[in-house]
């Protein structure tokens, strides 16, 4: 039985939007505008809707108080800066509370195409625009209760699982094909075209046991991806007490990244992706045009 460890303080801190240097705000922009080049045809509807409404500048590195007040009037959310991963109790209170913890530092030039720990452009430009979506609001809630709960029964690698392959690394099925709404994707470059386009990784439907069964790996792009159809089918999946499957997932091994099961339902990757469409160059900002772009999709 985990004693669950006496209520720490929340690790939030000011965000410090005012010590932001030149260089900080100009590899955001570098980042940004990286993204938004890749993410049409590849970014799902309800992201992109969220990074429009976010009005989530490409200038520079966002003021956390600004963003709150949209995310909130649109689902209730508001984001706290908090120095980087926080103890997994801290983390789950605050997403329980409707409060998403935002690293506040930004990755050094020389870590433009990865880093382990989530930086403000993962946690901003990744986490906050479905958080815009209000079931896929809710079902972060859901998650920040149920892993408290899940702390309670030492049960946590199991629902560890269900957000690595979800919140950060989830793929959905639409009309025009697969589309991401992973957070870890989205931030990421070469993450976004290999888990649409490469032969490698396994594609597979959404099942929840299925999920928390399955191990996954930090520091390298995804063997498996789970395949939604909507956002109500994730957040139905956790509606029910999770006690039991916890049980019975004790009783299962756990299956490594990249095996398949007979049991699996594969999915393909569908239709091909648009690249960059030609633009006319307006007088608006670049902010809009990058945003167009993906909404272009
Ligand atoms: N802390 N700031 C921050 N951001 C995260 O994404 C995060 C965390 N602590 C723990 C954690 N994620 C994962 O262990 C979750 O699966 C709980
Ligand atoms: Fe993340």
């Amino acid at each position: 039985m985990v004693e669950h460890p006496e209520a720490s303080e929340d690790y939030v801190i000011d965000q410090g939007w005012a010590d932001y240097r030149a260089e900080d705000h100009a590899i955001w922009r570098t980042l940004f505008e990286r993204q938004s080049r890749l993410l049409p045809g590849r970014a799902c509807r309800e992201y992109v809707a969220g990074l429009q409404g976010l009005g989530v500048a490409a200038e520079g590195i966002p003021d956390f108080e600004r963003l709150s007040d949209i995310v909130e009037r649109a689902t209730g959310w508001r984001i706290v800066a908090v120095p980087g991963l926080v103890p997994d109790d801290v983390f789950f209170r605050h997403l329980a509370a409707r409060r998403f913890p935002a690293t506040n530092w930004i990755r050094r030039p020389e870590q433009m195409d990865y880093l382990q720990e989530p930086d403000v452009f993962h946690d901003i430009f990744g986490h906050v625009p479905v958080l815009m979506h209000p079931v896929f609001a809710d079902y972060m809630q859901a998650y920040g209760r149920g892993g408290l709960k899940a702390l309670h029964l030492g049960a946590l690698p199991y629902l560890a699982r269900l957000y690595w392959y979800t919140v950060e690394f989830g793929l959905i099925r639409t009309g025009e094909g697969l589309r991401i709404y992973g957070s870890g994707i989205v931030s990421s470059r070469a993450e976004s075209i290999y888990c649409l386009e490469s032969e490698k990784p396994k594609r597979i439907a959404f099942d929840l046991m299925r999920v928390m069964r399955t191990q996954y790996r930090i520091d390298d792009l995804q063997e498996s991806y789970f395949v939604i159809d909507s956002f109500d089918q994730l957040f139905a999946a956790t509606r029910p007490d999770f006690t039991p499957y916890y049980q019975e997932l004790k009783r299962r091994p756990d299956i490594a990244p990249g095996v398949v099961l007979t049991s699996d339902r594969l999915v393909s990757a569908g239709v091909a992706h648009g690249g960059d469409r030609p633009r006319q160059r307006g007088a608006r900002g670049r902010t809009d045009e990058a945003l167009d772009r993906i909404a272009a999709d």
